[in-house]
Formats: C-alpha cells, sequence, structure tokens
C-alpha cells in the first residue's frame, strides 16, 4: 500500500509535537529543511492500517509567510505531496487560530481540525461545540487533550476515512474546498484569493488579518 504523507500544522506551543509523538511512537528523523535553518521532524506510523509518513511542521500563524517556519510550512506543502493535513489549535485561542484553518481550507487541502487542549480550556469555562464548528467548516473536527491520549482514536478514525474517501460531511473535501465551488483557488493561488470562507464565517478579512494580535 502506497504510503501516504500527513503534515501536522499549527501555531506554536499547541500540541503537534504531543501528536506526532502519539503517532509515531517518537521514532523521528530530524533533519534541516533544506536550505534553512528550521528543523523538521519525520517519522512513520501505521493508523488503521494505512502506512503514513508524518511530518511535524514548525510554528505556523499564516500560509502568508512571515518567518523562516511559516516559508518551510509553506513549501512542504507546495513541494511535498501531502495527503492529509492536520490542523492542531489551542481551544483556549480558537479565535486567533481558525483564520489559518480556513486558509487551509481555501487551498484545499485536505483537512482534519484537532481542537486541543481542551482539558485547560474547560478549566477556565471554555466549552467548544465540536460538531456544530464542524458544521460550520465544512471539514471533520476533533476534540482532543494529546497529553492524555483523548480524543486520539476518534481523530485516527477521521485521518483513516479522510485518505480513504469517507466523510461524514458532506462536501468536505471536494474541489474548491469548503466553499465546493469547483475551481477555488489552490494553495499557489492563496496570496492573492479573497478569503471567502473568511468572509463567510466573519472570522477574518483576508489574508492580512489571519496573524492575529
Ligand atoms: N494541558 C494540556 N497540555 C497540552 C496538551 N497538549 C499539549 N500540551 C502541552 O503543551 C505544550 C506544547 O506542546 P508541544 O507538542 O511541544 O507543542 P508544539 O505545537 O509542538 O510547539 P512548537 O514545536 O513550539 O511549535 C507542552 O507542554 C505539552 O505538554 C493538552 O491536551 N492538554
Ligand atoms: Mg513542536
Amino acid at each position: 500500500m502506497r504510503r501516504r504523507k500527513l503534515a501536522i500544522i499549527g501555531t506554536p506551543n499547541v500540541g503537534k509535537s504531543v501528536l506526532f509523538n502519539v503517532l509515531t511512537g517518537a521514532y523521528a528523523t530530524v533533519s534541516n529543511y533544506p536550505g534553512t535553518t528550521v528543523e523538521v521532524s519525520r517519522g512513520f506510523a501505521r493508523i488503521r492500517g494505512i502506512p503514513f509518513e508524518v511530518i511535524d511542521t514548525p510554528g505556523t500563524y499564516s500560509l502568508v509567510p512571515m518567518t523562516e517556519e511559516e516559508r518551510v510550512t509553506l513549501s512542504l506543502l507546495l513541494s511535498e505531496e501531502v495527503d492529509i493535513v492536520v490542523h492542531v489549535v489551542d481551544a483556549r485561542n480558537l479565535r486567533r487560530m481558525l483564520p489559518l484553518t480556513l486558509q487551509l481550507i481555501e487551498a484545499d487541502l485536505k483537512l482534519i481540525l484537532d481542537v486541543n487542549i481542551l482539558d485547560e480550556a474547560e478549566r477556565i469555562g471554555i466549552w467548544i461545540d465540536i460538531p456544530g464548528l464542524e458544521r460550520e467548516l465544512g471539514v471533520p473536527v476533533v476534540g482532543t487533550v494529546l497529553t492524555r491520549g483523548l480524543g486520539v482514536d476518534a481523530l485516527k478514525d477521521r485521518v483513516a476515512g479522510c485518505v480513504q474517501g469517507i466523510s461524514s460531511v458532506s462536501g468536505a473535501f471536494g474541489v474548491g474546498g469548503a466553499s465546493g465551488v469547483p475551481g477555488a483557488p489552490g494553495i499557489s493561488s492563496i496570496h492573492d484569493a479573497p478569503c471567502r470562507a473568511c468572509a463567510r464565517l466573519g472570522a477574518c478579512r483576508g489574508p492580512d488579518s489571519a496573524r492575529g494580535a
């Protein structure tokens, strides 16, 4: 069976490396991304019988790159054939993190949103409506507490379902991403594209505002 590629993406400190370790058992090859000082970890995982190369990408706020880390993440997405992207976000800061989710959707990548650190969020009185978020975004959303392994089984099910073309969300991965519009912009044109999904959700006014405060 062909080895698929799964990239873990998100802002710094959201649990990307914890997820990488959970999926791969922490057997990683760490190397500098060619021509940069940025390290990228790669490992192997078998998820529901499907072999994956898992890539732990450097902290990224936006697909409109400002830092070397963000340039590495963008070029990784552009140059490698990534089958699936897991966007890990901190449940305590969804507002700041969803603009990247929307950019990834606009880029027409196969995406799963992992709302992590639900334990700390709940401790401070933040409850996330996971099914509601899934309905609004049109991509699979799972809630996790990765440090305790909670939600990992559901995440694996969604990853496997996703590469097998199964999704409980109709139209989630069709051409055109969340908008479902054939011919919607791919990742290479995201810089120029008005962010329709953002506008629809009122989450940001375009790529420039994706970085947050
Ligand atoms: N309470 C709690 N802490 C978590 C959870 N997931 C991750 N953490 C903690 O969050 C911190 C950051 O986790 P990392 O996996 O290193 O985050 P990262 O996204 O790889 O960060 P960078 O590599 O800096 O981009 C660590 O101290 C983790 O133990 C969670 O679900 N709950
Ligand atoms: Mg990390």
